[in-house]
């Protein structure tokens, strides 16, 4: 395989909305690009792209796939993403390394909550965008409303440079407003040329026009002419919306049937002739010494990498996925890993088709591939043929939303679980564990059930072990609405040395978020100064522990006031115990309450599906904040109890068919309700009395 100049290379991310005909998109790319030899099928578990176990068992994407094909000397890397909102972090991932985004929409569906996030994307990331409407060969497609819609919700750059002709079943063509001209597709993908049909002749006309009035309008000379003459020459056209694209002046959108080879041969033209090289964006951003610093993508630059992606694969080890952003990466090349201070050498390279790896010797700046074995990289580090010590600025990943507590079904299988959870935390920046004290539970968290699923999952079979998931334990808080007394006295005076201690204590409600205080108002000599750090203790190590649930307790001033002590048996422990005595005699009598956290949750889902979600929230003691439209979607601001966010995730795909998603955070610690409050206060006393 040959090396590729940074000029003849094309990187395009393939974003949208599940089921919007991405994978297999990907695959008919590959099948004109002469890659493989027929477009595989999501049923049958045979695309290039989905082919994982997790994939082809769910026939859904869930991760980033690479792929590439050659057209005319020009090299398109094709990085397929999942449209699961669960696998967000392989999307950023792919946004990071491309300069071009095609955006699918399907043709019979519209915009969806996955439509809108690819073009967030769009936007976050700065590429280009292509709308691709796909499927067009399905029954009740609806093009002229969902270019409306597109237009109007996302940008009114969005313009169409085709039509679609015989939409439906016997879609085979588009008229083509950069050719002027029918393209009628054959059953190979391969199309002919043909004039304009007349009866669609003034339908061609307008639309020509308003694309020629934009594409002058992205350019003062360019609208200079157009003003001069009323028109642009066909040159003029195409390197004014080349600009035009590359500034995201012009989103062209054009329709697609993969099945069919509708399109597809004519889309690859399109990125070839009028889509941005890697160089063309300019620089990347890097930091050296939390200073800013811009690297040029040019193959005659330094050598840099930045790894997008890892992923560890069971006889194969890590492989990591990157982008060669500047210089060139050769075969036996030694980079410099800044961030570990490690030296990493590059024994073989590879491109990649699915799971398919082709070696090469050299890829240059702007082109992606992946290694294997790399000792000591992770995802967002960079590599440098350098003694310098700057970094490509990171990717952000979003914080997760959902967590659940795990336990391995067979006693002894616990270290193995936790090797199991630092290998796949060290994969997917979007997955984390920690191992609680305070809930005595290892608890996981990450973007929705399915990616929690799909990693436990990798876990399980990587180790042959069971994982248990289970519901993790709420941390209450314990806290009191008076101001109460309380006198306890310490006594051991039987046989051996002696303890005594005896210690008196007000204690009184603070506001929310104060925590512990502790204060000596003593007067008098009854206890000696040396005791109260002593209570002090005592009184802290009831308050890990709380009287009521065994949770902590917050937001309460103690103040030790009066004592006894004895000449002999005082000692440090005595009043610690003493005052751990009189702090919770006194609780019980200051009116204890529960706290359970709340959180705020910010909901989004098609407006439809209002009722419902509302209804749900309120049945799970949630308050709905406020309202707000954002497009067709709906977003809910709530605060509900974390008690009752257990998969919450799931219940809202189904209550909205997989078109809403959740984000969430901790806001504040709220009262129990009282019934609620008893259940878990005689749980809890059950749970001692069984000696757990
Ligand atoms: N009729 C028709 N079906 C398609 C076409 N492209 C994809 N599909 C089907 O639509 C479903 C979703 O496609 P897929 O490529 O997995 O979508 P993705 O989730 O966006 O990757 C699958 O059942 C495909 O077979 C197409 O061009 N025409
Ligand atoms: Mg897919």
């Amino acid at each position: 395989m040959k090396t590729f100049e940074t000029k003849n290379v094309r990187n395009f991310a393939l974003m949208g909305h599940s089921a919007s005909g991405k994978t297999i998109l990907a695959d008919a790319l590959l099948l004109l690009g002469g890659e493989i030899n027929r477009i595989g099928s999501i049923s049958e578990g045979s695309t290039t792209s989905d082919y994982s176990n997790d994939e082809i068992e769910r026939q859904i994407s869930i991760k980033t796939s690479l792929m590439h094909y050659e057209m005319n000397g020009i090299k398109c890397n094709i990085l397929d993403t999942p449209g699961y909102m669960d696998f967000v972090g392989e999307v950023m991932s792919a946004a990071k390394v491309v300069e071009n985004t095609l955006v699918a929409v399907n043709s019979t569906s519209g915009i969806e909550v996955g439509t809108e996030f690819a073009w967030n994307y769009v936007n976050n990331f700065d590429t280009t965008a292509l709308i691709a409407m796909t499927m067009l060969d399905k029954e009740h497609t609806q093009f002229d409303k969902i270019v409306d819609t597109v237009r109007d919700r996302f940008s009114n750059r969005i313009y169409p440079v085709q039509i679609p002709v015989n939409a439906g079943p016997a879609f085979d063509s588009v008229i083509d407003l950069l050719k002027r001209k029918l393209l009628v597709f054959d059953s190979k993908g391969s199309y002919k040329e043909e004039s304009v049909p007349a009866h669609l002749q003034d339908k061609f006309d307008t639309m020509y026009e308003e694309l020629v009035e934009m594409v002058a309008e992205s350019d003062d000379t360019l609208l200079e002419r157009f003003f001069e003459t009323g028109e642009l020459t066909e040159d003029e056209l195409k390197s004014g919306l080349k600009k035009a694209i590359l500034e995201k002046n012009i989103f062209p959108l054009i329709c697609l049937s993969s099945e069919k080879k509708v399109g597809v041969s004519r889309l690859m033209e399109i990125i070839n002739d009028y889509y941005p090289d890697p160089s063309a964006k300019g620089s990347w951003k890097a930091v050296k010494d939390n200073k800013p610093l811009e690297i040029p993508v040019d193959e005659t630059g330094v050598t840099a990498l930045f790894v997008y992606k890892t992923v560890h694969e069971q006889h194969v080890g890590d492989t990591s996925y990157f982008k060669v952003v500047s210089g060139s990466l050769k075969v036996g090349d030694e980079l410099k890993n800044p961030f570990t201070n490690g030296n990493e050498r590059f024994g073989s390279i590879y491109l990649l088709n699915g799971k398919h790896r082709k070696e090469v010797s050299e890829i240059k700046a702007g082109d992606l591939g992946v290694a294997v074995k790399l000792k000591n990289t992770m995802t967002n580090h960079t590599l440098l043929n350098s003694k310098d010590t700057w970094t490509f600025e990171e990717i952000k990943y979003p914080e997760p939303v959902i967590r659940v507590a795990v336990e391995a079904a067979a006693k002894g299988d616990e270290e193995k679980i936790g090797t199991g959870l630092t290998q796949v935390q060290a994969e997917d920046p979007t997955f984390h564990f920690i191992v609680d004290s305070e809930l005595k539970q290892t608890i996981v968290s990450g973007m929705g059930e399915i990616h929690l699923d799909i990693s436990l999952k990798k876990i399980s079979q990587r180790f042959n072990v069971e994982i248990l998931q289970i519901q993790p334990r709420i941390p209450y808080r314990e806290t009191i609405r008076k101001t109460a007394t309380a006198r306890y006295r310490h006594k051991k005076q039987s046989g051996g040395a002696g303890q005594f201690g005896e210690v008196e204590l007000r204690i009184e409600p603070l506001p929310r978020g104060t925590g512990i205080e502790f204060v000596s108002e003593l007067v008098g000599m009854n206890v000696d100064r040396a005791f109260v750090p002593s209570i002090e203790k005592g009184v802290r190590q009831a308050c890990e522990n709380g009287p009521l649930s065994g949770n902590k307790v917050i937001d309460v001033k103690a103040a030790v006031f009066d004592g006894k002590q004895h000449p002999v048996d005082s000692k440090d422990i005595a009043f610690q115990i003493a005052g751990r005595g009189a702090f919770r005699d006194a609780f019980e009598k200051a009116d204890p309450i529960l706290l359970e956290p709340i959180y705020e949750i910010e909901i989004t889902i098609p407006e439809d599906y209002m009722g419902d979600v509302m209804g749900d929230i309120s049945s799970r003691r949630g308050k709905v904040l406020g309202m707000d439209s954002d497009g067709h979607f709906q977003v809910i601001k709530a605060e509900v109890p974390l008690a009752n966010l257990y998969k919450y995730s799931n219940t809202l795909r189904s209550i909205c068919q997989g078109r809403g998603y959740h984000r969430r955070k901790f806001s504040h610690y709220e009262y129990v309700p009282r019934e609620i409050q008893d259940k878990i206060v005689a749980d809890y006393l059950k749970e001692r009395e069984e000696g757990h």
